[in-house]
C-alpha cells in the first residue's frame, strides 16, 4: 500500500474518549496516554465526577458533553469538535491499551483510511470478551463479510483510528439534535455506531487495514453493552447500510453518463505488518 501524498507523515492525533461513569478508569487511563495533539472527553451525563477527574488530570483536555444518549452520539459529538488529522476511537474504561496508538497511525500514515483494530489476528487477543459476544460477533462479522465482499475479523471492536478527512464521508446522524420524545434512543446512536463506520467505510471502496490489539479487562465499573439488544441493532445496521449502499450506486447508476459515475470498489484489507 502507498501512503497517500497530501497526508502529514507526522499527523496531529486526536484521542476520542467517550465516558459515562469511568472517573475511576480515567484516573487509570489519562495519564498512559502517549502526547497527542487534543483529547476530547465526551461525557454521557456521568454522576461520578467524570468530567471534574478528567479535568483535574488534564487540565487541557476537550470536554463535550453529549446531547442524546449512547455511545455512537458521543463519538459523533467527540468527532464533530476534532482538529487534528489522524482520530483514535479510544474507550476509557481501561480495555484499550495506549501502548497500541502508535501502531494504528502507523497503519494510516502506511496509506490505510481506517486502521480497523482486531481481536482475531495473530498478535490481536481478549480478556474481556465471553463466550456469547465472541459467537455473535463471528456471526454478524460473517454476515457484513458476505453483504460487503469484506475481510473483516472482528465488526464489533470500539478501538479504530482514521483520517479526519474521511469524515464527511461517513455521514454520520447530527449529533447535537435532541432525542426522541421519551428517552428511547436514537437509530446510529447505540453501540452500532462501529458496525456503521466499518460498512460505511466497506461501500465508499476505502483503504483499510486491520491491525492487531489485545482488549483487556474493563478496569472498574460495569459495561454498558447488553448482548442480545446491542446484537440486534448491529444486526439491524448491517441490513440497512448494504440497503444504503446498494441504493447509492443504483442512483450513480441512473445519472446521465456525462456526469462522473460513483464507483463502489471492493474494498481490500490488508495487515497492519
Ligand atoms: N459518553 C458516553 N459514553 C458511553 C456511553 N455508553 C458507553 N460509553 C462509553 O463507551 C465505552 C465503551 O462502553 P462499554 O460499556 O465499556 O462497552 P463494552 O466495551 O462493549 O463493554 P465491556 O467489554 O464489558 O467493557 C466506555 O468508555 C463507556 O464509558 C454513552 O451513552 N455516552
Ligand atoms: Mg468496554
Amino acid at each position: 500500500m502507498t501512503a497517500h501524498p497530501r497526508r502529514p507523515k507526522e499527523p496531529r492525533i486526536s484521542i476520542v474518549v467517550p465516558a459515562l461513569n469511568e472517573a475511576r478508569n480515567l484516573a487509570r487511563v489519562l495519564p498512559q496516554l502517549p502526547a497527542a495533539h487534543e483529547v476530547i472527553l465526551v461525557d454521557g451525563g456521568s454522576v461520578d465526577g467524570t468530567i471534574g477527574t478528567a479535568l483535574e488530570l488534564m487540565p487541557d483536555i476537550v470536554v463535550v458533553e453529549q446531547v442524546r444518549r449512547g455511545k455512537g452520539n458521543a463519538l459523533a459529538a467527540g468527532f464533530a469538535q476534532v482538529t487534528g488529522d489522524v482520530i483514535v476511537m479510544f474507550d476509557a474504561d481501561g480495555s484499550a491499551d495506549p501502548a497500541e496508538i502508535p501502531r494504528f497511525v502507523q497503519a494510516l500514515v502506511d496509506g490505510a483510511d481506517f486502521a480497523k483494530g482486531t481481536r482475531f489476528r495473530a498478535g490481536g487477543g481478549s480478556a474481556d470478551i465471553t463466550p456469547v459476544r465472541r459467537a455473535g460477533n463471528g456471526f454478524l462479522n460473517a454476515l457484513t463479510n458476505r453483504a460487503f465482499h469484506t475481510a473483516f475479523t472482528d465488526l464489533c471492536y470500539g478501538y479504530n483510528a482514521f483520517w479526519a478527512d474521511q469524515l464527511p464521508l461517513l455521514d454520520l446522524p447530527d449529533h447535537d439534535e435532541p432525542g426522541p420524545a421519551g428517552g428511547a434512543m436514537r437509530w446510529g446512536d447505540g453501540f452500532e455506531i462501529e458496525t456503521l463506520i466499518n460498512c460505511r467505510f466497506a461501500a465508499s471502496g476505502a483503504r483499510i487495514t486491520e491491525v492487531p490489539s489485545v482488549e483487556r479487562l474493563r478496569i472498574f465499573g460495569e459495561s454498558n453493552l447488553h448482548a442480545v439488544k446491542d446484537g440486534l441493532r448491529v444486526l439491524r445496521t448491517v441490513h440497512t447500510e448494504h440497503r444504503r449502499a446498494r441504493r447509492r450506486v443504483q442512483e450513480a447508476l441512473q445519472r446521465p453518463v456525462s456526469r462522473p459515475q460513483h464507483t463502489v470498489e471492493r474494498p481490500r484489507i490488508s495487515v497492519a505488518s
